[in-house]
């Protein structure tokens, strides 16, 4: 006989690069992963809405209005939500250190978890210019990435004050780089060494659509992939500890138990 179960309650909840207002987003999987899932604390780790797709053609069905909906209920039911803007969601930096329907926006934040290691939160295409010129920057020392990270924001500025359209890293990478193991290194590496700058115990970031979590570059590397292909949150439980959430049908049937006579939605209430 099988059991229904409440949804899983976390600690804290990462997610990020759900590129809403595009066609390529699963919503679908995200509501339902989003109805099994509360957390006292939601990141939403940049990329959230597709400020550009937008500008070029409005796409914007019913299910993804659930979505914004979804999140700001759990708001509403006492979750804190912080929401770190992405390259797609810049226009949402204008409003950086304010709140937005309950929302905290932040361009990076430091997240204590349980057992008391200190994560940079941060989106990660503000090391867009880091990561192009990787060879170039570990060559000149830390001056010069300090002066690429700076570069890297008065680019952005000055290209969005523009109205010119948005650069791709990804793009760049698939186009530059045969490699695509090295360009995914050097991501981490950039998101790393800014971590050990701030003097974190580790980051959590997207950007690059690959779902990650090891020590490889000597502390911990969190990425929280994305709701376009791979459908992957991040997830702290209450202990501290750290894990990467796979959302499928299958991974679905393999977490919880449900008893078919019972709604999710009285489960869920
Ligand atoms: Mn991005």
């Amino acid at each position: 006989m099988s059991i229904a179960v409440a949804p899983r309650h976390l600690r804290t909840l990462f997610l990020s690069d759900i590129h809403l207002g595009t066609r390529g987003s699963q919503v679908d999987l995200l509501l339902d992963f989003l109805k099994w899932h509360d957390a006292e604390t939601i990141f939403l780790v940049g990329d959230i809405v597709d400020g550009w797709r937008l500008k070029k053609s409005w796409y914007w069905p019913q299910s993804h209005n659930d979505v914004v909906q979804k999140l700001l209920r759990k708001g509403r039911k006492g979750a804190r939500l912080v929401y770190l803007p992405g390259n797609h969601d810049e226009f949402l930096r204008d409003y950086l250190g304010t709140q937005l329907g309950g929302v905290e926006l932040v361009d990076s934040i430091v997240h204590e978890t349980a057992d008391g290691k200190r994560l940079l939160v941060i989106h990660g295409d503000q090391f867009d210019v880091v990561v192009r010129h990787a060879k170039w920057l570990a060559f000149l020392g830390d001056g010069a990435y300090t002066l690429a990270l700076g570069l890297n924001t008065v680019l952005n500025k000055i290209r969005r004050r523009l109205g010119f359209d948005y650069w791709s890293l990804s793009a760049w990478a698939k186009l530059k780089v045969k490699n695509a193991v090295n360009f995914i290194g050097t991501f981490e590496n950039a998101l790393v060494t800014e971590a050990k700058r701030v003097g974190a115990d580790g980051v959590v970031c997207g950007h690059i659509h690959h779902a990650a979590l090891h020590d490889d570059f000597g502390i911990r590397y969190i990425n929280t992939g994305d709701w376009v292909e791979s459908c992957t949150a991040i997830a702290e439980h209450h202990d501290g500890r750290l894990e990467i959430l796979r959302w499928s049908a299958i991974a679905k049937d393999e977490a919880f138990v449900v008893d078919p006579d019972t709604k999710v939605d009285q489960v869920a209430a």
